[in-house]
């Protein structure tokens, strides 16, 4: 590979680990990428000197555990979530009243994002064990795998069920970035959505099914927009130079939960909402971390949030007025 291709490679292959950061865990190629990237830029800096050598064994700890990517239950007091305790990411189930947490998947490769289906009975998630990023769907005991898309050379991230569960939305990375794709339940009728420049990132769809929120790079900065269900009327809500993404429509009110780095206390990240209509931009929680993920509970009385410190993340839970109610990953 000649250096403009390695550094295009690079590039996109750190747009991709951009989009997947976002408080859960990396897929393990892209994991690997970037370790062997951070090792090259560090043996770099151990040779100039700039670093002692325990330092740059310490190096090696930077990635260690995440708990993140909640996807709370529709039907029940349970939450979807990963976990890279085992090594690398796997899907686990949390039930929220006793604190159990229950490993879901079994695999050597990276399952990172899942989703519900809206009667409970279906999990779909993206899994590494192909080779490849793909979705699948499963049981709600991690049994039944089946795989709906089969792609090789593409990765498929983030499947999200409509509200009336027929159809499935994801992400497919494609030259230049991600887009919105969807199809059917059953891998079916597979349409690009948002078929842009740059990485747009579907986490899920207005309560009625009608809209999908999302965050897209197209100008330059990650901003969160919202289209229709077929793609049309695409409408850009916000406009700053903060990084906004994971764009969650409120089932309260017309407005989109997302997490933004702009005007937090500590300079991390936190969370907003933006009504869908008149664009009014409200905080609705800052820690003094990177704040992510705001998922609202089964009863819409609470939401699961992603807390990022340091290098590990957990999944909290706090009130609709931004009270930390309790760490439920934590140990
Ligand atoms: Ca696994
Ligand atoms: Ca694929
Ligand atoms: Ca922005």
């Amino acid at each position: 590979m000649n250096p403009v291709n390695w550094l295009k490679t690079c590039q996109e292959l750190g747009q991709a680990l951009l989009d997947a950061a976002h408080g859960g865990q990396q897929p393990k190629v892209l994991r690997t990428t970037w370790i062997t990237l951070v090792k090259i830029v560090a043996y770099g800096l151990l040779v100039l000197g700039v670093v002692t050598p325990l330092q740059f064994v310490s190096g090696a700890e930077i990635f260690s555990v995440h708990n993140g990517n909640p996807n709370w239950s529709p039907v029940e007091n349970k939450i979807l979530f990963s976990s890279n305790r085992s090594g690398q990411s796997d899907i686990y189930v949390l039930d929220v009243s006793t604190g159990r947490q229950t490993r879901l998947t079994h695999t050597d490769a990276d399952e990172i994002h899942a989703s519900w289906s809206p009667d409970g009975k279906t999990i779909a998630f993206d899994s590494g064990r192909s080779g490849n990023m793909e979705i699948y769907l499963m049981n709600p005991d991690g049994s039944g795998a089946r795989q709906l898309t089969f792609t090789p050379d593409a990765t498929e991230l983030v499947p999200v069920w409509s509200p009336d569960g027929k159809k499935l939305g994801f992400n497919r990375h494609l030259e230049g970035g991600f887009d919105i794709f969807i199809m059917d339940a059953d891998g079916g009728n597979q349409v690009n959505l948002s078929n842009s420049p740059g990485t747009d990132i579907i986490r899920g769809w207005s309560p009625d099914g009608s809209h999908i929120p999302f965050n897209s790079d197209r100008t330059g900065n990650n901003e969160i927009y919202v289209m229709a269900a077929d793609g049309s009327g695409l409408q850009q809500l916000t406009d700053n130079d903060a990084d906004d993404r994971i764009a969650l429509w409120s089932p309260t009110e017309n407005a989109i939960f997302f997490s933004s780095s702009m005007d937090t206390a500590k300079g991390g990240r936190g969370l907003f909402a933006i009504d869908v209509d008149s664009k009014n931009l409200r905080k609705i929680f800052d820690s003094e971390h990177q704040d992510f993920y705001p998922v609202w509970s089964s009863d819409q009385t609470t939401l699961a949030i992603v807390i990022r410190e340091g290098t590990s993340s957990d999944i909290f839970e706090i009130s609709k007025q931004g009270k930390v109610i309790r760490n439920l990953t934590g140990r």
